[in-house]
């Protein structure tokens, strides 16, 4: 095919695909489903994110939250309104810097200084491959289409879904939800004070509009995280409510 003939068999091809196109929007029997309809409700602009619900933040596991399997319920019914979900999951090597099994001489829930600041100490927890980092048994995990997986580099802890503790290494989620075209990200999961927070006020500061769904959450509660995280939500546009307040 010389230049010109290759053109025009191009343009051919494009025009006959647009008007399949046109003939698919507009023929006669248009069989608008229902589930045509829920998806149309379902805004292409809004992500849930659900924020670690594994087995060792719920009552049973090493680093429980009280009442932490409670949100799975609350968390399953508000995935039906979401066209776009991610699951983030916290995912560490045995000998995780933040353990206290690493620091032997710390106190569990004290602080340690790491080259990017205060670490808080924790108890093993969401080791890899373990049942304690499997999500919780009756999480729906089926209409995610990510997972996001932090904390597995030994040195670095991650409580956000978007950037480890050091705060510049990233987990990979802006690109996703920027190449998704994504405006508004709602998050639930656990724990609200740590990495519910954590991930919340990155994704305001990164310019997306942002909400925690107050009952799809809990706390780990050390000190006073809770309050902390309140006044953070405050300070950084996040916005905490029930998820009927935003939808
Ligand atoms: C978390 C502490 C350590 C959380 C994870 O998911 O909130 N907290 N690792
Ligand atoms: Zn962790």
């Amino acid at each position: 095919m010389n230049m010109l003939n290759r053109r025009n068999f191009v343009l051919g091809l494009l025009s006959s695909s647009f008007i399949f196109n046109q003939s698919k929007l507009t023929s006669g029997h248009d069989n608008s489903s229902n589930l045509h309809n829920i998806e149309h409700y379902k805004s292409s602009e809004d992500v849930l994110i659900i924020v670690d619900m594994q087995n060792d933040f719920c009552p049973g596991g090493t680093l429980p939250v009280k009442n932490g399997d409670k949100v799975v319920e609350v968390i399953n019914r508000i995935q039906k309104k979401f066209q776009y979900i991610i699951l983030t999951q916290d995912w560490h090597p045995e000998d995780h810097s933040s353990f206290v099994t690493t620091n032997p001489q710390k106190e569990v829930f004290s602080t340690k200084k790491m080259p990017y600041g205060n670490q808080v100490i924790w108890p093993p927890h969401c080791i890899i491959g373990t049942e304690g980092a499997e999500f919780h048994k009756n999480l729906i995990t089926n209409k995610a289409s990510f997972i996001i997986r932090k904390g597995f580099r030994k040195h670095i802890d991650s409580y956000s879904g978007f950037f480890e503790n050091d705060r510049v290494t990233s987990t990979g989620l802006d690109g996703i939800l920027d190449s998704l075209n994504i405006k508004r990200v709602f998050v639930a999961g656990l724990a609200l004070d740590f990495c519910v927070q954590y991930t919340a006020i990155d994704s305001a500061n990164l310019g997306y509009s942002t909400y925690v769904i107050q009952d799809a959450t809990l706390p780990v509660n050390i000190g006073n995280s809770v309050q902390e995280t309140m006044n953070n939500f405050k300070k950084n546009n996040v916005g905490f409510g029930k998820l009927e307040e935003f939808i």
